[in-house]
């Protein structure tokens, strides 16, 4: 396992993962490594240098790939997403509180971000531990969340201003997922809402649905839940997909930014009969 180093980054999430590299990980270092992405949430690691190649092989790791359907992709790598900013682009790609893949079946089980071209400043990603946010909510609207499902779509792709590919043919059905979910590693509930794709609750109005949905949302962003990442040239974070929601900051205006990403499959979600 060499000269690991795991700092937690704040009480809820995130982790720094200093003295391993990705671009030659020996098997039980990716064990490692997927052992801290389900305690902390999001992992940090610095001066990683990626190469594609690398990129998918730490992914393959994980689990297949999952391409989106809605992004660009890295010339010559169709597997690895391409998040660009351009100096003229008001909004950023993720620049709203989400969790990458809710209005898949089986949404990605992690995403894996890797730094190519960083603005002077700005252009952070925050996210926020559901599994803290769910721990906090009063056992009375705990109970009542864990008796309802929710409705996700892609839809919010249709009026993309930041430069993403929304081919009608991409479009999918809504589908349901649990509200509060069993995390299908770590075991612990966690709130399975997010502002980008949930519309509103099963057999519940979207007008009916708005006030809890748009408070919850309020609720599980707190600064207590969130660990912020300030990125460094070269740097990799990997987040798993049920355990936080993220926010990447579009403050940056006039520069260009480019990540590349690869999203890992995951599994359908299960919903939480008891917290015990
Ligand atoms: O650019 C970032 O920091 C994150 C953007 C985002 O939401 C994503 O890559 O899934
Ligand atoms: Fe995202």
């Amino acid at each position: 396992m060499g000269n690991w180093s795991i700092e937690k980054m704040t009480g809820h999430c995130g982790a720094r993962l200093r003295g391993v590299s990705l671009q030659n990980a020996s098997q039980s270092d990716l064990i490692q490594l997927r052992e801290a992405l389900f305690s902390h949430g999001v992992v940090v690691l610095p001066e990683q240098h990626l190469s594609p190649e690398a990129h998918i092989a730490v992914a393959e790791f994980f689990g297949d790939i999952d391409v989106n359907r809605f992004f660009t992709p890295v010339p010559d790598y169709p597997m690895i997403a391409e998040v660009r900013t351009s100096p003229s682009q008001k909004a950023v790609i993720g620049g709203t509180w989400h969790t990458d893949h809710s209005y898949d079946p089986a949404p990605a089980m992690c995403s894996i971000l890797s730094a190519r071209q960083l603005p002077p400043y700005g252009g952070d990603t925050h996210f926020a531990s559901m599994a803290a946010a769910c721990r906090a909510l009063s056992p009375g609207l705990r109970q009542m969340l864990m008796g309802l499902r929710a409705w996700h779509s892609d839809s919010s792709f249709a009026d993309s201003k930041v430069g993403l590919d929304a081919k009608t043919e991409a479009f999918r059905d809504p589908v349901l997922h649990p509200a509060i979910i069993r995390h299908p590693e770590a075991g612990e509930p966690c709130v399975y809402v997010n502002g980008d794709f949930t519309t509103h609750f099963e057999g519940w109005s979207r007008e009916e649905s708005a006030p809890l949905l748009t408070y919850l949302y309020a609720f599980v962003t707190q600064p207590i839940f969130t660990a912020r990442v300030v990125w460094e040239p070269g740097m990799v974070a990997i987040w798993d997909n049920r355990l936080v929601q993220h926010y990447a900051t579009g403050d940056y205006s006039g520069h260009a930014r480019l990540m590349h990403r690869i999203t890992v499959k995951g599994c359908p979600l299960e919903g939480v009969t008891t917290t015990g």
